[in-house]
């Protein structure tokens, strides 16, 4: 028997259209209006400028942990600004900007980061899903939701986000399987910010793209200059309009880096070079469409200013808003209240065990 070959009539396009300078592909640029084109500005601002702010507040002991953004604002942001509101949006954890863009409040963010439950109530009620610590678990949720969407007849797109490192989850391919099969109309929008904690892109896959996994599924992958906001835009446009035809999904791959640190317990300086941070942060995605749109007179200096002072308005009434909220909260028996809507005889027992307990320690600590 002769070996012969199976032709494969595909391949995977790279999409760049705003370079690190600032030049634009006029061709490719995506029609977006002016007042989208601004949103999605100040959206990528407020989104660094809360950053640092945050990372202020961790260290000044007023917030636990968290997982910072700076660099990926143009992957998360661009992905989302396609959807409509009715669309699902479901993240993974760094991508505090694309929640906030579908409402969710910077007050919110700084109470969930100090450990609050409350943060957890989805506010404003919406077709978002909140943030998924275990990775990957959240692809196989967005491709229930658009399977769901899909058999209902409902007019409706997922979009999904995950890191690079969540590629080698298994449930990663069961989503990516499951949705090909049932042309569930789910966008599927892979961060790959070069690093999974300390794992660096190339020893989690052989693969010379991670867009191209996409093929084994039956689907189309595109890999995009993630620090290119318009370049997410345009591809996770095209996703978008093929998931809402009926066409079924899409893997769009947004080559980004993570500036800081994976999260606040971490030290990326263990792992990583100086000159790889300093090589990406001349591709920062906020400076290159600074200049596109101060190219297109749609930004002046004085508007930049203006811009930057209106977002750090905005974190300060939030941080002040979170802590006033917090002095409020606070006690450990709270945590027994959000597990059930309706406490469960364990956890009823677990709480009076506690109460007990801490009564106890109370007793000694003050006969001590
Ligand atoms: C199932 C599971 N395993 C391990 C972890 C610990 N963990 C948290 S984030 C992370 C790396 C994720 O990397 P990637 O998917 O690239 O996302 P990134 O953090 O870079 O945004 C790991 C291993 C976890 N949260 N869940
Ligand atoms: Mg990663």
């Amino acid at each position: 028997m002769p070996r012969t070959h199976i032709e494969l009539d595909e391949s995977i396009e790279r999409l760049s259209i705003l370079d690190a300078e600032g030049n634009v592909d006029k061709e490719r640029d995506p029609d977006i209006n002016r007042e989208l084109l601004l949103k999605l500005y100040r959206a990528m601002v407020l989104g660094r400028r809360f950053d640092e702010r945050l990372l202020a507040l961790q260290r000044q002991g007023r917030i636990g942990t968290f997982p910072p953004i700076s660099g990926q604002e143009a992957a998360h942001l661009g992905a989302v600004a396609v959807l409509q509101p009715e669309d699902w949006m479901v993240p993974a954890f760094r991508e505090t900007a694309a929640e906030v863009w579908r409402g969710r409040s910077l007050e919110s963010v700084i109470l969930g980061n100090a450990g609050f439950n409350e943060a957890a109530a989805l506010a404003p009620p919406g077709p978002n899903l909140p943030v998924a610590v275990p990775v990957g678990s959240q692809m196989l949720h967005a491709v229930g939701l658009g399977w769901a969407a899909r058999y209902r007849g409902k007019d409706q797109v997922v979009l999904t986000f995950f890191g690079d490192g969540a590629t080698s989850e298994g449930d990663f391919h069961e989503a990516m399987n499951f949705a090909g099969v049932y042309q569930a109309p789910v966008i599927f929008v892979c961060q790959n910010n070069q690093w999974a904690i300390s794992i660096p892109r190339h020893a989690q896959t052989r693969s010379a793209t991670i867009a191209q996994k996409a093929l084994a599924y039956g689907m189309p992958g595109i890999q995009v200059d993630g620090n290119d906001v318009l370049a997410v835009y345009a591809a996770v446009a095209e996703a978008a309009a093929r998931a809402r035809a009926g066409n079924g999904p899409t893997l769009v791959e947004c080559e980004t880096y993570r500036m800081k640190m994976h999260t606040t317990a971490d030290d990326p300086k263990r792992y990583r070079t100086d000159e790889e941070v300093e090589g990406w942060r001349r591709k920062d995605p906020i400076l290159r469409f600074e200049t596109y749109l101060k190219r297109r007179r749609l930004l002046t200096k004085a508007k930049i200013e203006a811009v930057d002072a209106e977002v750090r308005e905005a974190i300060q009434t939030a941080v002040d808003a979170a802590e006033t909220r917090m002095a409020s909260l606070g006690d450990p028996i709270d945590m027994f209240d959000h597990a059930y809507a309706e406490m469960t005889p364990a956890i009823a027992a677990h709480r009076e065990e506690f109460l007990a307990e801490t009564a106890a320690a109370a007793e000694e600590g003050s006969d001590a």
